[in-house]
């Protein structure tokens, strides 16, 4: 990274600074393959990092309970405009902190406490805020689980129907963040409708691909959507929620409410669960949305599953086993199952050799959820940095080396961890060497 870019803090705050260099060399010198990260641009960076980080703006624009936010008005505008313009929705809130708390909003704007919603249970693939039992989603209320057909890996829609049939869940939350396959949203509008249940789609690890036209379009289906803006989005650590504007279970559900489906989204993140915005998140969006318009934009969405693609087949080429035997997004399985090491003992192997992931569990683990038989691979952060196909087939050449020779790691790593930082040198990473 070069030096010149924090030139106030090197100077003022040597340690951070040094934590910074060091962690920008780690990125750009190492494969990135955590499917829910990628690379934020100088742009976003220097948005995120701007003075708007002084201002309180609690309200919305044009009603706050501050003065002075003449311009957090026109930022937070320009923010919502772009995103509206990038996702075609009704209305959209910029303001949650995170996707976290993006969904904790849409509980407390449309559910009770006790209430029963349909998610996907985190040992299978779905998010903990989707009602995993820890997680305040699990607690507050109750989560009626579907899951992945433990076989083909994918989703069977005659038993997400049949189990909310039986179930009569309030919600449906779809979107995951270990799932490799396109999600069917008409399918999911029809047995919400069924049931009268709101169906919610949390695309925070797929929105650039909806954005590309790679993977279906939850927005016309659903009455909300919830993101976060890092991830492959490329924004800053923040999210949003998209909603139809009118409730369309209104008089079975809100009767008594006076608001509509977009004031109680809104009502929900201010003041029920946030205070102040964070207007430089939001600044570090608005300019992500910007980029996000871009045919630029579009044409990675669509390389980081030909990206995936290409991995997963080179992979499958050299004998890895591949969860559900392939992949239609950023993401695949590594299949463990047969090993007598674990997901986790493949995660560590791989990053002391230079390739950042995450152990995983696959379709039909027998193994705990601190061991799994598997390691998610994503392949955004390295599309971020121009790499294409050919570079998937050595990428796909270490892994399967280096999960050849678990048992021999201390060996190998130093001389794969030197090819790899040498092939990193040939690619321009983002927010750090561009
Ligand atoms: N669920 C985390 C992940 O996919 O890594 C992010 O929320």
């Amino acid at each position: 990274m070069s030096v010149e870019r924090y030139p106030h803090l090197k100077n003022d705050d040597p340690e951070v600074y040094n934590l910074i260099c060091q962690q920008a060399q780690m990125e750009s010198s190492t494969l990135k393959m955590i499917a829910s990260e990628s690379y934020a641009s100088f742009d976003v960076i220097e948005a995120c990092g701007s003075i708007f980080t002084n201002k309180y703006a609690e309200g919305y624009p044009g009603a706050r309970y501050y003065e002075g936010n003449e311009y957090a008005d026109q930022l937070e505008n320009l923010a919502i405009a772009r995103g509206k313009e990038l996702f075609g929705c009704e209305h959209m809130n910029v303001q949650p902190y995170s996707g976290s708390p993006a969904n904790c909003a849409v509980y407390r704007a449309l559910l009770n406490v006790g209430d029963k919603i349909m998610g996907v249970p985190v040992s299978e693939g779905g998010h903990l805020t989707h009602g995993w039992k820890v997680s305040f989603s699990g607690k507050d209320y109750q989560q009626i689980a579907y899951r992945p057909n433990q076989t083909t890996g994918r989703l069977d829609m005659d038993e997400v129907r049949e189990i909310a049939l039986r179930e009569r869940p309030k919600l449906i939350w779809t979107g995951m963040s270990a799932y490799p396959f396109k999600l069917d949203y008409a399918a999911f509008a029809e047995i919400a409708k069924e049931v009268d249940a709101y169906l919610v789609a949390d695309i925070a690890h797929i929105n650039s691909l909806i954005i590309a036209g790679v993977h279906p379009d939850p927005v016309p289906y659903c009455d909300v959507v919830t993101s976060t803006a890092h991830k492959m989005l490329r924004g800053p650590r923040a999210g949003f929620i998209m909603s139809k504007v009118e409730d369309r279970y209104h008089q079975l559900y809100h009767a008594e409410s006076k608001w509509n489906l977009a004031q109680s989204i809104d009502r929900a993140v201010f003041p029920m669960l946030q205070g102040g915005p964070h207007l430089s998140q939001i600044a570090g969006m608005a300019t992500a949305f910007k980029y996000a318009l871009t045919d630029e934009f579009k044409a990675y969405g669509a390389q980081i599953v030909k990206n995936a693609q290409a991995l997963c087949a080179e992979l499958q080429a050299l004998g890895r086993p591949i969860a559900g035997g392939g992949t239609e997004t950023h993401l695949l399985l590594l299949d463990f199952r047969h090993e007598d090491f674990t997901g986790k003992d493949a995660s560590q192997a791989l990053a002391k050799c230079g390739i950042i992931a995450n152990f995983n569990m696959v379709p039909g683990d027998t193994r705990s959820p601190f061991k799994t038989s598997g390691v998610r691979l994503g392949t955004a952060a390295l599309t971020s940095a121009g790499m294409k196909e050919d570079d998937m087939k050595k990428v796909a050449a270490w892994i399967a080396r280096i999960c050849s020779n678990i048992e021999k790691v201390d060996e190998i790593a130093p001389v794969i961890r030197a090819e790899i930082a040498e092939f990193c040198k040939g690619f321009v990473f983002p927010g750090i060497t561009e």
